[in-house]
């Protein structure tokens, strides 16, 4: 065989590798192109298909960048800290360097493999100490601007895994890492206070392509809202009462109060509540829910009424009753709300359940039924009596409430400060030092990177502690500040730490002295295009731009955002339609597609097999004609002649030109390969084709099938590589076609066809149209009431 794919690929790999065609150039005249994938997690399964698919996006632009004359960086790396390696580590008591280690070099042979354009001179690996270093340095500089602080709280904790998980890790419930049911637990945390740029990372977005779908995902993750804190009085007791509403224009109806069950007034003032054994009991059976179970699962209200514990409606002075309930969270606002069950169906349905009294405020709906949540007129709220507009009442209950200095307006944000720790070994250690004397100390700046200690054992306590608390040489030290004795923290980082910045480190990887140097950075930044999963949206994005803005402010970037363009690729299924899954049992596996049908066939399957981001099921068959199409594709020299192309194929090329070229930015691969599809049957068609004009189709190719078309071009006996070769152009005119057909209906049935130069006159297409022999026949006798005709498609001709 000729072309023996196994033969060529690994050819070609080689010598892209050996020229470094794909190295990017620091501060090169040419223009700049800043191409980004997520970077994987290198676990022991080795690459899976869907890595092939995220990759292959942002490949075929950096390689098509390339060939357009931009300068490229397309780099690759591995976000190697993490529970799967350590708990493999314990399983196989082998030290996760060594599994990481080895599941880096598995993973970069067969990313090599695939013949993506990394620059391979660039790999960064978040757990080597030239990398942690600078996410320490980071770190310290959160902790020296104060968005670092540690706080004892409820969190969510993984009973499994052992370990304290963010909100963003324990969406729905479960534990990101094992899927297990995430328990509420007490705890002290440290936590990064990313809610500081709350409104920050709401403004970036304007700034910022990202699909208007991922945009609205971070803006709902963010959750900010706007309403007003109020303060109520309580019977026998000095302190207030406050609560956060949305609805302050609400006040006349607001009839009970509920805290949370964690609300600190119950142990504080525990003396004047009558039932505290009922409340205790509630508390604890609270306890046992997660935030989802209480506030998405919930059927039916439940909760405990405080006995001898009355508030006062700041507005109207009545006393109202206050309970705590399930369905009010610790973790938001204040912890307490003014019910108003009029206007709140949660609230409806608890003043229901507990005989309390509903009053409506606002005119409309039918309140013997449900809440009404829509607008209307005020009703039974004095001074706003009469007024429509929400917007005004709020507005003139806030001034109101000010005035008489029980409330003022505010703004809550569902998106939390970042639990930034976990307890366990393989991770950044947190370089802080406690003192007796001084406190948190940060260890200084010249002694990081603050190193992993070994261990002997990498299994962490039963009661969650970080193995690293076992080691003593490890945790005893003296204070950086006074010298005294102290002890180093020692819990590590989340595994979301290094990739909130590794971005920046691909511009100056072996960097010593800093980060990243600035020159390079104002060079490479921002990133010009990120593609990555769908999962990532409301996590390591909302993270990295955090740190990245963070790092704005502080001057030592030229980009508030660090991304200008994000895109997303859709999952690949399993032949089944499922997920891909080891326990389905439908996996597929990247390398046994690359060895029995090629690299070439695999990269384009990626990106034929369906919208770059709908979710997809695997086809063999498909996979099979993608092998099909290669190999036609390879056969083409056969046809080389010096015989011109015939006029209808020379506008196939150039339409073919204008369409993968414009594809490919909106990332329509599939509709690119297609057009390259149709245009080689077109080939064959007409049987011969030029030298230039093979050129040409093989230059479209490349960015999807790189290894085919190389051998192509030097089989031509072209110099160089094919794959920094200039893109192909492609002549306007030659685009449109010469002639078109056009439908000719009768009364809106089509009867007839008619070929017409294009954009031929209407009068001389209308002529033509009435000559056609079966038209003329149709319509001989008849009166014609109507001729339309729509410019090189259609002519109707409307008959009596
Ligand atoms: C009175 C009211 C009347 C409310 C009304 C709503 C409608 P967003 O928009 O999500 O910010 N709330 C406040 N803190 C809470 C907590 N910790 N747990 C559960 N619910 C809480 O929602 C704010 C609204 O949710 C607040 O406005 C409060 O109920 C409730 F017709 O106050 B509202
Ligand atoms: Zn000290």
């Amino acid at each position: 065989m000729r072309h023996d794919f196994k033969k060529i690929e690994p050819k070609w790999q080689a010598k892209w590798e050996e020229s470094k065609i794909f190295r990017a150039v620091d501060g090169s005249e040419k223009p700049k192109f800043y191409g980004l994938v997520e970077f994987p997690y290198p676990s022991g399964a080795g690459m899976h298909v869907g890595h092939i698919k995220a990759y292959s996006s942002i490949e075929v632009v950096s390689r098509k960048r390339r060939m357009q004359g931009y300068n490229v960086l397309f780099p690759i790396g591995f976000d190697a800290y993490g529970l799967p390696t350590e708990n493999y580590a314990i399983k196989t008591k082998t030290h996760p360097r060594i599994i990481t280690d080895k599941n880096i070099a598995r993973f970069s042979e067969q990313l090599k493999r695939v013949g993506f354009s990394f620059d391979w001179d660039r790999v960064i690996d978040t757990t080597e100490e030239g990398f942690y270093k600078w996410t320490q340095w980071i770190f310290l500089k959160m902790f020296e601007n104060g968005l670092v602080y540690r706080d004892k709280a409820l969190v969510n904790y993984c009973p499994s895994c052992k370990v304290v998980l963010s909100n963003e890790d324990s969406q729905g419930g479960k534990c990101d890492i094992c899927h297990s049911e995430v328990v509420q637990k007490s705890k002290v945390v440290w936590y990064l206070r990313i809610t500081k740029y709350a409104d920050k990372l709401l403004k970036g977005l304007d700034k910022v392509d990202y699909p208007d779908n991922i945009k609205q995902q971070q803006i709902n993750w963010i959750g900010k809202s706007t309403g007003a804190f109020v303060d109520f009085a309580v019977d026998g007791i000095d302190e207030k009462l406050k609560i956060y509403t949305t609805r302050p224009d609400t006040l006349f109806g607001v009839t009970f109060m509920v805290i949370a069950p964690e609300h600190p007034f119950i142990d504080k003032y525990s003396d004047k509540i009558k039932n505290m054994d009922d409340v205790l009991n509630y508390r604890n059976e609270c306890a046992k829910k997660s935030e989802f179970e209480r506030t998405q699962l919930v059927k039916d209200k439940t909760g405990v009424k405080l006995e001898g514990f009355e508030a006062v409606n700041p507005i109207t002075g009545k006393k109202i009753p206050v309970f705590i309930a399930d369905y009010v969270m610790m973790g938001y606002g204040t912890g307490a709300i003014m019910a108003v069950p009029a206007h709140d169906q949660r609230d409806y349905d608890f003043a229901k359940k507990f005989g309390v009294d509903i009053i409506p405020v606002i005119e409309g709906g039918n309140i013997e039924e449900a809440a009404y949540t829509g607008e209307g007129r005020m009703i039974n709220s004095d001074f706003l009596n009469g007024l429509s507009k929400k917007k005004e009442c709020i507005s003139k209950m806030i001034e109101k409430l000010e005035a008489l200095g029980v409330g003022k307006a505010g703004v809550q944000y569902k998106m939390k400060d970042w639990a930034f720790n976990r307890q366990r070994y393989w991770g950044e250690p947190i370089p802080i030092v406690h003192c007796p004397c001084c406190g948190d100390v940060a260890v200084p700046y010249d002694e990081l990177p603050l190193k992993l200690p070994e261990v002997e054992n990498f299994e962490p306590g039963t009661e969650g502690e970080s193995p690293l608390a076992k080691i003593d040489s490890f945790v005893n030290c003296k204070c950086p500040k006074c010298g005294k004795d102290a002890k180093r923290e020692t819990d590590t980082m989340p595994q979301w730490a290094g990739s909130s910045w590794y971005f920046l480190r691909y511009i100056d990887p072996h960097n010593s002295e800093c980060f990243a140097d600035r020159e390079k950075i104002n060079y490479w930044m921002p990133v010009d295009w990120y593609n990555g999963g769908m999962e990532h949206v409301t996590r390591h994005m909302i993270y990295s731009r955090f740190w990245h803005q963070f790092l704005y402010d502080l001057g030592l970037v030229n980009t508030s955002e660090p991304y200008a363009k994000r895109s997303a690729q859709g999952l690949i299924l399993g032949p089944d339609g499922d997920k891909m899954s080891k326990s389905k049992g439908n996996v597929i596996d990247p390398l046994d597609i690359v060895n029995e049908y090629g690299a070439d066939t695999l990269r384009t399957y990626v990106l034929f097999m369906g919208d770059y981001g709908d979710a997809t099921p695997w086809n063999d068959s498909s996979v099979k004609g993608c092998k099909r199409f290669i190999e036609r594709v390879a056969a083409l020299t056969d046809l080389v002649s010096d015989e011109p192309v015939p006029a209808k194929l020379e506008s196939s090329i150039h339409k073919t030109i204008k369409k993968v070229s414009a594809d490919i930015e909106e990332m329509k691969f599939n509709t690119a390969i297609a057009a390259l599809m149709t245009l080689i049957n077109e080939i064959y068609a007409v049987g011969h084709i030029t030298k230039d004009d093979l050129i040409i189709f093989i230059k479209l190719l490349c960015p999807f099938a790189p290894h085919i078309c190389e051998e192509i071009y030097s089989e031509l006996g072209e110099d160089g590589f094919l794959s920094v070769a200039e893109w192909p152009e492609y002549d306007e005119a030659k685009t449109v076609d010469a002639s078109v057909e056009i439908a000719i209906q009768i009364n809106g049935k089509v009867k007839s066809t008619l070929e017409i130069a294009n954009g031929e006159a209407k009068d001389k297409v209308l002529e033509l149209a009435k000559k056609d022999e079966k038209i003329a026949s149709l319509i001989d006798g008849k009166t014609i009431v109507k001729e339309i005709y729509v410019p090189n498609k259609i002519v109707n001709i409307v008959v009596k």
